[in-house]
């Protein structure tokens, strides 16, 4: 498909044919075609940009990757086929752990995603290096690195289907979410929940990790403070009023 940027749906158009290419490179299942295309819904009905309260879950969410002492990102096929480059510089920018973690899993689709990284001078975790059960997780998503969600005490966990943050707080630990669906169990029981897209999320995500670095434990134990509720609350809000 060809588009140019005079298009009016050109950045919409562009992140699809994004996606489609990664799957054909074996990176995006095919229902990971149709979780895009709910997520495009929604960030329809959200205007298609990254709201205040979008931004204050992101800064929540950067001091509590400054503060944590292993901090992990879950990266699954289509975190992979829309922001790879993106969570790579995230990850040497923190510093961030990141474990391949898939809902359908096959081997090649792992290693064709962490070589992906690799090649984006980021290293990955897969629950092959060495294996821990995460439990609550009906799926094959269970199976969990020793050394990276395994040791996590913080964890940004985006575009999932439910059962992985209620189960990693289950587990003990922090939680964030990146999911343009305010309505979704993931945004409902992260700790923190990113109501954006996250292409957008992730580059602002490293701006402010670069940014809060600097600051005093003192200073981001207040910044990673977030009142989750309020954000849904605002998320639900700004989608009814634009249709009313
Ligand atoms: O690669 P795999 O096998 O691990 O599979 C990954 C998918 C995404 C298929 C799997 O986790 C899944 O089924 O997810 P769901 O249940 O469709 O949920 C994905 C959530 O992410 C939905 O709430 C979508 O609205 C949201 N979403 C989709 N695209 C984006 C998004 N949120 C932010 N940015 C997006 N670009």
């Amino acid at each position: 498909m060809h588009v140019t940027p005079d298009h009016p749906r050109y950045v919409s158009l562009s992140l699809r044919e994004r996606l489609i290419q990664a799957h054909e490179r074996g990176i995006v299942s095919i229902a990971g075609l149709i979780a895009h295309g709910r997520g495009e819904a929604f960030d329809y009905l959200l205007g298609e940009y990254t709201h205040g309260f979008a931004i204050d879950a992101i800064e929540a969410m950067a001091a509590n990757i400054v503060l944590a002492r292993h901090p992990v990102f879950v990266v699954n096929g289509n975190v992979a086929g829309l922001v790879a480059e993106d969570v790579v510089a995230l990850s040497r920018e923190a510093p961030l752990h990141l474990e391949v973690n898939l809902f359908t899993p096959s081997a090649g689709r792992t290693r064709t995603i962490v070589e992906l990284i690799e090649g984006l001078g980021g290293v990955a975790h897969t629950p092959e290096e060495d294996t821990a059960t995460l439990p609550g997780v009906s799926s094959s998503r269970s199976s969990i690195s020793v050394f990276g969600l395994g040791s996590a005490d913080f964890v940004v966990a985006p575009l999932q289907d439910g059962d992985m943050v209620h189960a990693l707080k289950k587990a003990g630990m922090k939680t964030a979410t990146i999911d343009l669906n305010p309505l979704s169990r993931s945004a409902h029981d992260a700790d923190i929940t990113v109501v954006d897209n996250i292409t957008r999320a992730v580059p602002l995500i490293r701006d402010a990790v670069r940014f809060l670095k600097k600051r005093s434990r003192k200073e981001l134990e207040v910044i990673s403070r977030f009142d989750k509720e309020g954000a849904l609350h605002e998320a639900h809000r700004s989608m009814t009023e634009r249709y009313r």
